[in-house]
């Protein structure tokens, strides 16, 4: 297949050198340990506290038990306010722990919750707000701090998009009472699978640690109905590997991106995300609104680039409030939501990652700013 019609997909995992990662296996090898908080764990949980600037890091095997045992560890009962513009995980973990999600519209003009709308939401059996970071874009953290601390709410943010992300120089996963990052392969950072939980203080993670544990305290003593959370030492090998070639990673992407908005610009009817001198940014998505007077729709649009190899995904259609099992709740009428319902129908996630060449960035604009011209 030549280099001009291989398929380009929404993203591929940023493969750090193999031999970094074989000297790693080795390592694992003449330990045996292979999981339950080894060195590799341990080293991983230190060194990402120390890049992303925060607390303290709880490892997961993925973004969503971290969600799961997040609320859970905050022992929460009644509705959390949360958004319909996410991936499922989102309004899955709260279901998981028997508490009832309540959507709340997104801003216009973006991609996250409004925090505006939140406090209308709220009824005396709210006990939380969990609000996404979605695409990597912060949210409006002060707003929903302050709504938060006026009802005695408690906040848990979903970061899985927004590892590295920080606001005036501070990292937005410290926003909240915790923030869940998911290192699953299509992310900026991955473990091939994995996550983490945020933590503020020592006791929290001790507590989180116990509960990704089954709920052990000791060898003796069972202290919660846990579930089995823990990342292997394998994961955290890769993600040490990772961590040392993230930067220039993060750097790759933001350039495809400047790409993109220079190729794009002025193309009637593609609303390109906005930017945001004060953020900086992890170029985790690249989504563009597609709308009037845009010669075709989003899904004519998405139908011609993945005829011509380009696969591009509609993040996220359908809305969550749109899914059998949630669209029956009271907040879930599209009447709740009309911002939301109108961002699932125009939105596209385009092809991002740090290997994208400029080639295939001209290749896929091609499409985009002469429709017509391809079948
Ligand atoms: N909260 C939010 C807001 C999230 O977005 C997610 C996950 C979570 C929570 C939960 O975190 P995890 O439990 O997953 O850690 C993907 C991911 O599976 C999912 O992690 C992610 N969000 C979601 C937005 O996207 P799919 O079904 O779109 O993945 P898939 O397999 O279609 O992959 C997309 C493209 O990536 C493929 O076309 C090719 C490429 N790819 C994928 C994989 C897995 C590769 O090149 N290599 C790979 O190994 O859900």
């Amino acid at each position: 297949m030549s280099a001009s019609n291989r398929p380009i997909y929404v993203t591929r995992p940023h493969l750090p050198p193999l031999k970094e990662f074989v000297d790693h296996l080795e390592r694992i090898w003449a330990s045996g340990v292979l999981t339950n908080r080894g060195p590799m764990h341990r080293q991983l949980e230190d060194e990402l506290a120390r890049h992303l600037g925060v607390g303290h890091v709880a490892l997961f095997n993925n973004g969503m038990q971290a969600l799961v045992t997040a609320l859970q560890a905050l022992e929460l009962k009644g509705e959390v306010i949360t958004t319909p513009y996410s991936f499922v995980a989102t309004t899955h973990a709260i279901v998981w722990n028997d508490l009832v999600p309540v959507f709340v519209d997104v801003e216009p003009g973006g991609f996250n919750i409004d925090a505006g709308r939140i406090a209308a939401a709220i009824t005396e059996r709210t006990c939380a707000i969990m609000p996404v970071h979605c695409y990597g874009w912060p949210c409006d953290v002060e707003r929903i701090a302050a709504t938060a601390q006026r009802f005695g709410l408690k906040v848990i943010y979903d970061s899985a998009h927004a590892f590295g992300v920080r606001i005036g120089g501070r990292s937005v996963l410290e926003h909240g009472d915790l923030s869940v990052l998911s290192f699953h392969a299509t992310k900026v950072f991955n473990t091939f699978e994995g996550g983490a939980i945020v933590c503020p203080n020592a006791e929290i993670k001790a507590r989180i640690d116990r509960l990704k544990n089954f709920g052990i305290r000791d060898e003796d003593h069972i202290e919660a109905v846990g579930l089995n959370g823990k990342m292997n030492e394998v994961q955290a090998a890769f993600g040490l590997v990772q961590l040392r070639h993230i930067d220039a990673a993060i750097e790759r992407r933001g350039t495809v991106c400047e790409r993109y908005r220079e190729l794009l610009a002025g193309t009637a009817g593609i609303e390109l995300p906005r930017s945001d001198r004060s953020v900086q940014w992890n170029h985790a998505y690249f989504p563009v609104r597609v709308r009037e007077p845009y010669p075709i729709s989003r899904d004519a649009l998405y139908e011609r680039l993945h005829n011509n190899g380009i696969i591009a995904r509609k993040y996220f259609y359908p809305l969550l409030s749109e899914l059998p099992m949630y669209r029956n709740l009271p907040s879930a009428a599209p009447a709740n939501l009309p911002n939301a319902t109108r961002l699932a129908r125009e939105v596209l996630c385009l092809p991002l990652y740090p290997e994208l060449t400029e080639a295939d960035v001209e290749r896929i604009v091609g499409i985009i700013r002469v429709p017509e011209r391809f079948p």
